[in-house]
């Protein structure tokens, strides 16, 4: 997998890429990381890649032409790169995108700074956008980066064999599981008996739930995605009613 990226940054990839697992992918050709400064494709003394909006208003936005001569450029190398633009507008980036995209041959990421982008670049260059988060950056390094990460974690052989994208949070669009290793006691803290069991369907069945109970608790819209199993929806049935007693205990004491 090769990751181009148009940044007027380029030095900001150096460092993640260098250390742990994405250090030891990139050091055995797993993947491939490439940075380039869209003000090599600029023009002018100044080397410009942005412009006041027309219509006023403050800030700068990206100017199309230097980023559209640079996928171009960047194109003759990998035609069947996908094209991806980081934007607070863009679909929020999740798991599944990171696998489906961990597919594709090669993807060529354009990264704002300023304002934005020229809307003509979205119109004629671009074929997915993504956002991170609903919050604002000083540019789309960071969210490169970010996506790079998550989508590198499904190639072939940048994951030990300890470790597995199977296993992920949101693998199967659960939360994970409490985790809990050496001492046995921590602060006062026991590790769950059944952890100590040794009886795996017993620790199968306590995980399952512990996703279940935190997903309920935390992300209950998650829930709607999930394919549940019958014991599955049997205990978060018993989730729902014990929540509406404690609010019904809880209404009663404010009476
Ligand atoms: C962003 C996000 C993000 C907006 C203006 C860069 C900044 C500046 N990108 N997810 N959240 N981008 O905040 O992807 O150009």
């Amino acid at each position: 997998m090769i990751f181009d990226v148009l940044t007027l940054f380029p030095g900001m990839f150096d460092s993640p890429l260098q250390e742990s697992i994405l250090g030891r992918a990139v050091k055995q050709q797993l993947l491939e990381v490439r940075a380039h400064n869209l003000r090599d494709w600029a023009e002018g003394k100044h080397l410009t890649t942005d412009d006041a909006p027309y219509g006023g208003g403050d800030g700068m936005v990206m100017k199309p032409e230097p980023v559209a001569r640079a996928v171009a450029a960047l194109k003759q190398k990998s035609p069947a790169a996908k094209v991806v633009l980081l934007t607070p507008q863009g679909k929020p980036f999740k798991q599944n995108d990171a696998r489906s995209l961990a597919q594709e041959s090669g993807l060529i990421f354009i990264c704002g700074r300023y304002e934005g982008f020229d809307e003509r670049i979205r119109q004629t260059l671009v074929d997915e956008e993504f956002s991170i988060g609903d919050f604002v950056l000083t540019g789309g390094e960071l969210p490169a980066m970010v996506m790079i990460d998550a989508i590198s974690r499904f190639l072939p052989g940048v994951l030990g064999s300890g470790d597995s994208a199977l296993t992920d949070s949101f693998a199967d669009g659960l939360l994970e599981y409490p985790q809990y290793t050496r001492p046995a006691v921590f602060n006062g803290l026991s590790v769950p008996e059944v952890l100590l069991s040794g009886d795996h369907g017993k620790i199968a069945q306590w995980r399952r739930e512990q996703q279940l109970l935190r997903t309920f608790q935390r992300r209950p819209e998650l829930l709607e995605d999930v394919f549940l199993s019958n014991s599955d929806k049997v205990f978060i049935e018993k989730l729902k009613c014990q929540l509406e007693q404690q609010e019904e205990i809880q209404g009663d004491d404010a009476d």
